[in-house]
């Protein structure tokens, strides 16, 4: 151990007696309160036990008083993990999740991780420091304008100016990330309003359970009779259940309702995994079939974005659509029928309207296109098959995805964290249930697979967590996973190594050739089995398919037994790609 080893005696009398100074003034009197201690009251009244940063001098306070709410402070070595984990932890936990920066290149530092969880509709409360109000705009160490450049990426952004108000702030903060569609919110305390310390008498503190309204809203009955008119009649329904179904934690009401009606259902996002393979009502390789095939199609709580050619890929006659956010409905693309308001709540409110109605000959006629859907959807696997288990040199990445679902346990957390590698993995990996899957989301960020990986191990320490990287991706954040393991938080990393940014060189050598083709995508050949070995773990190089699932097992064992992160590099050929790198579509 180096840390702390310095012996600096004058430092350390000065230190000591400022630590002295401090514990009297704030725990020794317990009518008095600081900044940061508030900041730590609040977080716990919203339930937050884990806060995820990297230190720095503006934000200390907020430590101290982790330490005496009991609330985990996990340290990371970059913010962008930071505040992807915090993403994580609120995606796997159902609760706020929260990371907390230091000033300046604390906040910049965390950008990607705020617009990630936007996109993703994430609930995360940012807390970053300022240099002191006293000095504002004087030229402070670190200090930026914060507020403005987290505004466009958050759904609430402001300045807390006095300690008084600093837990109201918090918890203001906090509702506005479950405001209709969840979204991250970003707080900027300044260092003399966090250290300031204050009689407790005069904070404002918001008591839990007294300051919030139920967000179950279901809209206008009448547009739920309307929806149940609409599922009764239909002959060839779908439902696409986006990433606010399990976000809200709708789940239930959701597979409720496919079943009740019998109605085939679709998954994206976070919704991956709602039902198990093999589910009668479980489909996921005609969907572009049933979008064009349906007499009604509902899409809940994923909007018309680029996933669905903003709405342009569903030709049914009649559309609807349920989102969190009222501003969602409708957007991109004419609907039947619009409600705003939460999946599980809506859900269940239509299958009671419609219990009871749904006759005998539809339901017959449901089976039928369900049994059509299922025979196109055997098809289409067959049809892959043979890359699935294609045991051509170099590797194929369809076998590496395949290998992949092979491995997964029911209890495995996949993470998928790279460019063409994991596009791939996506028609392969089918996670067995909810909260099993997690993906960067529409900002398509590369680098969150190490924060989601340490959020989700941490959130459930008995479950399995298996991050899928593409080598460019691994290399963003890769460090993190010793943070990991000092957290006892290890996981299993596979790389799938084209030695390529391999997603966007396609789109490259197919507009400008070879020659002109090759041009800031190719990565050197990096054997990062290594970098395991060298944070204690085990780490191992795959060049042969046959060798894949042996050495995931290999470092299945490594993690269980050691504590430690394991890394299993596969070496890929570079010249196969997924079908929609090589259609382009994520442009069009
Ligand atoms: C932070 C970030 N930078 C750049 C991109 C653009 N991008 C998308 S895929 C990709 C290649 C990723 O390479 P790798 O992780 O090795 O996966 P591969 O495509 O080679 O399978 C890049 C650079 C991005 N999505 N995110
Ligand atoms: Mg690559």
């Amino acid at each position: 151990m180096v840390w702390g080893g310095g012996g600096n005696v004058t430092l350390a009398a000065v230190m000591t007696t400022t630590a002295d100074d401090i514990l009297r003034r704030t725990s020794g009197e317990a009518n008095v309160v600081s900044g940061g201690r508030l900041v730590a009251k609040a977080l716990k009244a919203e339930g937050v036990d884990t806060i995820f940063t990297l230190c720095g001098g503006h934000i200390i306070d907020i430590y101290d008083g982790c330490l005496d709410e009991g609330i985990r402070i996990v340290d990371v070595r970059h913010e962008q993990v930071a505040a992807h984990a915090a993403d994580g932890y609120a995606r796997q936990t159902g609760r706020l999740g929260c990371v907390v920066t230091t000033a300046g290149p604390g906040c910049t530092n965390a950008v990607t991780g705020i617009a990630t969880a936007f996109r993703s509709e994430s609930p995360v409360l940012h807390i970053g420091g300022q240099s002191a109000l006293g000095q504002s705009k004087m030229g402070g160490l670190q200090e930026l304008p914060h507020v403005d450049m987290m505004k466009p990426i958050t759904k609430f952004a402001s300045t807390v100016v006095s300690t008084e108000r600093v837990a109201d702030m918090v918890a203001m903060a906090a509702r506005e990330c479950f405001a209709g569609a969840y979204g991250p919110s970003y707080l900027e305390i300044p260092r003399d309003v966090l250290d300031r310390v204050i009689d407790i008498s005069t904070a404002v503190l918001p008591e839990p359970g007294h300051a919030r309204a139920s967000v179950k809203q279901v809209g206008d009955p009448a547009d739920i009779e309307r929806l149940a008119d609409i599922l009764v009649e239909a002959e060839r329904p779908a439902i696409l259940l986006g990433q606010q179904v399990w976000a809200a934690r709708g789940h239930g009401e959701a597979v409720a309702l496919l079943r009740g009606l019998d109605v085939p259902g679709y998954f994206n996002g976070a919704s991956r995994g709602l039902l198990p393979p093999g589910d009668p009502h479980h489909f996921d390789r005609t969907r572009s079939l049933a979008f064009s095939e349906a007499d009604v199609v509902v899409v809940v709580g994923t909007p018309f974005d680029f996933r669905m050619g903003y709405g342009r890929r569903i030709k049914a006659p009649t559309v609807v659509q349920i989102d969190q956010d009222y501003r969602t409905v409708g957007k991109n693309r004419d609907i039947e029928l619009g409600i705003a308001g939460d999946p599980g709540a809506v859900l269940a409110a239509v299958l009671q309207a419609a219990s009871g109605r749904l006759k005998q000959d539809k339901r017959q006629l449901r089976r039928q296109w369900m049994d059509h859907l299922t025979a196109a959807e055997a098809a289409a696997t067959a049809k892959l098959m043979p890359i699935f288990l294609s045991d051509q040199w170099p590797i194929h990445p369809y076998r590496v995805a395949w290998e992949l679902n092979e491995f997964l346990t029911d209890d495995t957390v996949y993470i998928g964290d790279g460019g063409d590698v994991v596009t791939i993995s996506a028609q392969a990996v089918r996670p067995r249930s909810p909260g099993h899957w997690m993906d960067p989301g529409a900002l398509g960020s590369l680098g969150v697979g190490t924060g989601f990986a340490l959020a989700a191990k941490l959130a459930h320490p008995h479950k399995e967590v298996l991050c899928y990287y593409g080598d460019g991706a691994f290399g963003m954040t890769a460090f993190d996973m010793e943070t990991a393991n000092r957290f006892h938080a290890p996981y299993i990393a596979v790389i799938g190594n084209n030695s390529a940014m391999n997603q966007i060189r396609y789109g490259q050598l197919a507009r400008y050739g070879v020659q002109r083709g090759n041009v800031a995508n190719r990565l050197g050949d990096v054997p990062f089995g290594k970098f395991a070995e060298m944070l204690g773990g085990y780490g191992e190089e795959v060049y042969v398919a046959a060798d894949i699932a042996p050495a995931l097992r290999r470092a299945r064992e490594a993690v269980e037994t050691s504590g430690r992160s394991a890394v299993v590099n596969i070496w890929l050929d570079p010249d196969q790609y997924a079908p929609g790198t090589r259609a382009q579509t994520m442009y069009k």
